[in-house]
């Protein structure tokens, strides 16, 4: 029956997490999560610097409100500040970036205007959402986020600020925004990202919040509601055999559709496996993570869509230099008026895609930390320097374009999530040229319909599986649990059924 199927699942991220959870809420009991590291919550991963908390992997929730499960999940558990469960702030829909008390510094050591810099981040976020009102029409102008942005912005300067001797600072801005847009989209460049599929994804109502105690406290919580050793760690999984291609060659035939074999040589029976992997782990790894091999519409789309770096560099500081009520310091390079990507050399350039940093609050419970943000292959390239390498070049860089050269941070920690071996980047985006089409083809269950075999033998779930809400830890948790109910109505009596059985 249902409930003693053997349903493995691969990953222990709150996809995996949550796909367990809700199976073993119907009564499945049969359940085993493999994962490849010594820890669970993959991108959900808290820190330290100095004792205080740090997020390494997500950082908010995106859209705290009713609609959201991670938001529901961390106020049951009580792990939310009162105002960020308040109605308020479930209400507000902020349809874009936030808008942050800014600080905005430019690299001749200049504090710029709050004015003269607004009308600037009112057209930027106007375009953007242009760009995503082109989902689902055929009316895209162009075929990337990036070169829409960037030809529109050019044009509302020239038509716009043609007089004006702020317009090349205000140009210079589109370059940061366009940046921290990167960071955002998780990708290199913003002309890598398709323009008609941009409004596929989907903000939640709700002020972004983050968790006091540290994001890993909802990992903690949900794994307390799964019954103990059910995750095992530290056993990679080299190949999923499926169509029973390991039984038939070990001669034990018949015993099982699915065969989980580990690096270490392990092996794990089951009916069904859901695979939760990073979409970056299976761009390097589709060939040999199963047997027989990925249909080619499924490996297509594998390639096509995008997974790129998003990576943090948080700042501890003695004393802040920014004012009180600062929440971001957005760095402006006055050389980078014309929109061009620099093609320039990333020893001595890399730090230029570092777009700015947030303040962490409140100073109480945080100290002084500002955490930069960088995305792209400069990110990548951060990620193969020492620390001290990179505190250098920071403080530099602070130095520059605060105009003080007395600034220091007194200590560093950054993530590299690019060389991390069971992720290879930050999170998914809708390359140029990708669908809808694509995702729906990475979420479609093995075997395909139509086959004789074993119905849903392998099953995907992961942030890159979710249509709307990609990239996040809600679109993470919603996959999993989008699978553990296909499995749970595979095995639900049909109505049919049970008027036979009465
Ligand atoms: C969010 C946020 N956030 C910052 C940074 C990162 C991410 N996200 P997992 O990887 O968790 O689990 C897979 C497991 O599988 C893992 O444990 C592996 O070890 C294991 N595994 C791999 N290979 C294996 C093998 N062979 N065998 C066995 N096990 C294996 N999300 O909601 N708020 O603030 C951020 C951020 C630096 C890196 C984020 C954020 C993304 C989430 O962290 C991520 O989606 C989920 O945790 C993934 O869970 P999972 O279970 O799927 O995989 C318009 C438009 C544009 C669209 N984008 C806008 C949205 C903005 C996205 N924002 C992100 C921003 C930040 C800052």
């Amino acid at each position: 029956s249902g409930v003693d199927a053997r349903i493995l699942i691969v990953g222990c991220g709150i996809s995996g997490i949550g796909a367990a959870q809700k199976l073993i809420k119907q009564g499945f009991r049969n359940i085993r999560i493999i994962e490849a590291t010594s820890r669970s919550g993959g991108r959900v991963k808290t820190g330290r610097l100095d004792g205080k908390i740090v997020e390494i992997g997500a950082n908010w929730i995106h859209g705290p409100s009713q609609k959201n499960p991670v938001f529901r999940l961390a106020c049951q558990y009580q792990l939310l500040d009162e105002e960020c469960m308040s109605e308020e702030n479930q209400s507000v829909d902020i349809d874009g970036l936030p808008p942050l008390f800014s600080t905005w510094l430019s690299s001749s050591g200049k504090k710029l205007e709050a004015e003269v810099m607004a009308p600037a981040v009112e057209v930027f976020l106007t375009l953007l959402k242009k760009c995503q009102e082109f989902y689902n029409s055929s009316r895209a102008p162009m075929s990337s986020v990036g070169e829409f942005l960037k030809t529109e912005a050019l044009r509302i300067s020239n038509d716009e600020w043609k007089e004006d001797e702020a317009r090349k600072l205000r140009q210079a801005l589109f370059s940061t925004l366009l940046k921290l847009e990167c960071g955002i989209s998780g990708t290199h460049t913003m002309d890598d990202v398709d323009l008609a599929s941009f409004g596929m994804y989907k903000s939640l109502p709700g002020l972004d919040c983050t968790f006091p105690g540290g994001y890993e406290g909802l990992i903690t919580h949900m794994l307390n509601e799964l019954p103990k050793d059910i995750v095992l760690f530290n056993k990679p999984v080299k190949c999923i055999h499926w169509n029973n291609i390991h039984s038939r060659s070990s001669a034990k035939e018949g015993t099982c559709p699915v065969t989980v074999e580990c690096i270490n040589g392990e092996t794990f029976e089951g009916d069904h496996v859901i695979v939760t992997v990073p979409l970056g782990y299976m761009k390097k790894h589709h060939d040999t993570l199963l047997n027989p091999p990925l249909p080619q519409h499924k490996l297509h789309s594998i390639h096509r869509l995008g997974f790129g770096t998003n990576n943090k560099i948080f700042l501890e500081f003695e004393q802040p230099f920014w004012d009180e009520v600062c929440e971001v310091i957005f760095l402006i390079w006055e050389d980078e008026y014309d929109l061009q990507n620099p093609v320039s050399d990333m020893k001595t350039a890399w730090i230029r895609k570092l777009s700015c940093f947030t303040v962490l609050k409140p100073a109480e419970r945080y100290g002084h930390i500002l955490c930069g943000w960088i995305a792209g292959h400069e990110s990548e390239y951060m990620e193969t320097l020492c620390e001290e390498d990179v505190l250098f070049t920071v403080t530099q860089l602070l130095q520059r374009f605060t105009g003080n050269p007395t600034i220091a941070p007194k200590k560093l920690v950054r993530t590299r999530w690019f060389h991390d071996p069971y992720t290879f980047g930050s999170y998914s985006y809708v390359a140029n040229g990708c669908s809808g089409q694509d995702i729906d083809n990475l979420a479609e269950p093995l075997p395909l319909t139509g086959s004789n075999a074993q119905p849903l033998q392998v099953l995907f779930a992961g942030e890159a599986t979710h249509k709307s809400f990609f990239s996040t830890v809600h679109g993470a948790l919603l996959a999993g649990w989008r699978e553990a109910d296909r499995l749970i109505s595979h095995y639900k009596p049909s109505p049919m059924k049970v008027t036979a059985n009465l």
